[in-house]
């Protein structure tokens, strides 16, 4: 197996008033401390690191209702957008370390501007498909699908700093796993919009090479889009993966999680990631986080060819003695 001939276009996005808890908008250097770059170049792979975008600070931003930081996260998403669109422009398949999850927002909105229709994977614990009228944490990061998706455009309200935002994805081009804690109102979204899902009960049931298999064949029977993988790390059991802002026990282990990455890089359809929710402030150890951030590069690895059996440079020579 030969490394595939792929190039990254990293966009940092240190953004976290998507949710409240501060230290995941450390996120992208801990990721990129942990050498994402070259451990992606010794894999083959061309990287372009586009470095952190910088987010204004906003002086006046009151709740609206609920809702918190609308004008923050509306201003940090239309920048994000134009910089995944850029990276695309550029050839790069995207890879937007964030931050917190209100920025698929932006990362899918931009991708979708670049590329056209899209299939959607959300790997997530939570389905993050509350409506600004059904969340009752007021936190954005458990929202951006509503934001994104046709079927929902008559149940978002006009949000300030929103106006560039236009739904690009349909129900039915997305697939979510690794689901364990999902509010009502969301559960009856996901039932009402017939949004293909598996949940950890799936996985359990299933197990993870079939569950990718439907997944596949789900998306591709609407025809072969590009993919946007949307990482959530609170996917992955807090065992492996602690310093996050909500982690929930039961979740994938490392291997089913690396195996979702290998198999969407093997549909060669990948063509941006999200990896967010990353949270250095939140392990109980300094170890937790080295795990946590190991893991994300791991997941990132998969997705650009890195497989477990080994791999090699397609110029790799014996040498002679
Ligand atoms: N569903 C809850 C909790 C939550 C969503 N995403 C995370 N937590 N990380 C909400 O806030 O909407
Ligand atoms: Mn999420
Ligand atoms: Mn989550």
């Amino acid at each position: 197996q030969h490394p595939p001939a792929r190039s990254a276009g990293i966009v940092g996005a240190p953004f976290s008033k998507g949710q409240s808890r501060g230290g995941v908008e450390d996120g992208p250097e801990r990721i990129r401390a942990a050498g994402l770059q070259r451990r992606l170049q010794q894999l083959g792979c061309a990287v372009k690191d586009y470095g952190n975008l910088t987010f204004e600070d906003m002086s006046r931003d009151e709740p609206m209702g609920l809702l918190k930081s609308v004008r923050a996260v509306g201003a940090a998403n239309q920048k994000l957008s134009q910089a995944v669109q850029a990276a695309k422009e550029d050839g790069h398949t995207a890879v937007v370390l964030g931050g917190d999850h209100s920025l698929a927002i932006g990362s899918i909105h931009g991708h979708s501007a670049a590329v056209g229709e899209l299939s959607v994977v959300w790997v997530d614990a939570h389905a993050d498909i509350n409506t600004p009228l059904t969340t009752y944490t007021g936190n954005i990061h458990g929202q951006p699908v509503s934001y994104l998706l046709h079927e929902l455009r008559s149940k978002v309200p006009v949000l300030l700093n929103f106006s560039w935002l236009k739904p690009c994805v349909s129900a039915a081009d997305v697939v979510f796993i690794g689901l364990r804690d999902v509010d009502p109102a969301e559960h009856y979204i996901l039932k009402m919009l017939g949004v293909k899902t598996f949940s950890m009960s799936e996985v359990d049931q299933l197990g993870v090479a079939r569950v990718m298999e439907e997944t596949c064949d789900y998306l591709s029977a609407r025809g072969k889009k590009p993919i946007h993988l949307s990482y959530d790390i609170d996917a992955i059991d807090p065992s492996v993966a602690p310093a996050t802002g909500t982690p929930v026990v039961g979740g994938l282990t490392y291997r089913e999680g690396v195996y979702i990455t290998e198999h969407l890089c093997q549909t060669g359809l990948l063509s941006a990631v999200d990896l967010v929710e990353v949270n250095p402030l939140r392990g109980q150890t300094e170890e937790d986080v080295r795990s946590t951030v190991s893991t994300a590069i791991d997941l990132l690895l998969g997705c650009f060819g890195r497989v477990r059996e080994g791999n090699h440079l397609p110029d790799y020579r014996l040498p002679e003695p």
